[in-house]
């Protein structure tokens, strides 16, 4: 059997060669755990986005997550919004409001620069991987960012009130204010991997869930033909950061949108969605009293601190996802 050169290396783990690592990521959370992940893992590191929020809005492509990650890591994100960019202006929608154009969708001065650049080149036939690979260089980050597909992913929300609308619609037009009866994947059947994507799952000595909301962040991933199935079959070395603390979401529906699509709102609730995906799933100390639960649903549980607004957080969760052992 011949042994390819990257399970090689893999496997030789050299001291200078940091352990290959894949994390499945979202937006705002996945963001604020790679601000700790980037420079503990190096160059062994591959962040696999979401692009199912992804939109089309005044002819320019737009994808939510990756910039939400870009920015972040860049430390240029709006810290109040969590999205977007720092010290931002809103002239131009301003103007498109004037005219009655969609102005619900907050596209900011200079982050409209990036949705310029990005619906340009793939305009001249560049793909999303190499598209994202020029804005992180020029952001001066070496971090390895590719979205899960380069074919059209669109998460849609089923309301109460209004039926099918874009992730968009519901999570900035309606605010999330609205119950939710369905989520589906458009696109997700007939999209492939993006390339390295499989490789990058197979050969990582360890998967990463970052805290995303795993209804509409995570499973849009998940969704793209291949990727769940890659993930399962290395259950053992994924671990997952529940993204519920104390039955509630640090920031956005991800609490309401787990009892809307019948779990509870509790890192059970979470446990049970990943049962069959994740062997450990990194629970609040919060949550301490639930882990024997957690434990009885499938995954392994970790208690500890995950609240990364307070310090010292982020640098210990990231070092914890890395070097514990995941195989008992
Ligand atoms: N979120 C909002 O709540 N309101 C907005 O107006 C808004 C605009 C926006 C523009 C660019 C971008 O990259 C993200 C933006 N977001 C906005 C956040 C976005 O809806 C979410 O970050 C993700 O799609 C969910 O993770």
């Amino acid at each position: 059997m011949v042994t390819s050169i990257s399970s090689l290396a893999s496997s030789a783990n050299s001291p200078d060669m940091p352990a290959p690592v894949v994390v499945i990521c979202g937006g705002v959370g996945a963001a604020r755990l790679l601000r700790g992940i980037v420079p503990a893992a190096g160059d062994g590191l591959t962040a696999i986005a979401n692009v199912g929020d992804d939109l089309e809005l005044h002819g320019l492509h737009i994808s939510p997550d990756l910039d939400t990650i870009t920015y972040t890591l860049a430390d240029a994100v709006s810290a109040e919004r969590g999205w977007g960019l720092e010290g931002e202006s809103w002239q131009a929608m301003e103007m498109v409001g004037r005219y009655g154009g969609v102005d619900w969708f907050g596209l900011g001065d200079r982050d409209l620069g990036t949705h310029l650049y990005r619906t340009h080149r793939l305009d001249q036939g560049a793909d999303l991987t190499t598209v994202t690979a020029e804005i992180t260089t020029a952001w001066g980050l070496d971090l390895r960012l590719v979205p899960v597909t380069h074919d059209r992913l669109r998460t849609m929300v089923t309301t109460v009130d209004e039926g099918e609308i874009s992730f968009q619609e519901y999570f900035v037009r309606r605010q999330h204010d609205v119950a939710v009866t369905s989520v589906r994947f458009d696109g997700a059947a007939d999209a492939t991997p993006a390339p390295g994507v499989l490789d990058a799952i197979a050969d990582a000595e360890r998967i990463i869930v970052a805290p995303s909301n795993p209804a509409v962040s995570i499973d849009p991933v998940l969704a793209v033909p291949g990727i769940s199935e890659a993930i399962r079959a290395r259950r053992e070395d994924v671990i997952a950061v529940s993204p519920i603390i104390g039955g509630k979401a640090l920031k956005g529906p991800a609490d309401r949108l787990l009892n809307e699509l019948g779990r509870e709102s509790s890192v059970v609730g979470v446990a049970e969605w990943y049962a069959d995906l994740v062997g450990t799933l990194v629970i609040d100390t919060i949550d301490a009293d639930l882990a024997d639960a957690v434990s009885a649903t499938g995954p392994r549980p970790i208690v500890t601190d995950t609240i990364m607004t307070q310090a010292g957080v982020t640098e210990a969760l990231a070092d914890l996802l890395l070097t514990t052992a995941l195989r008992s």
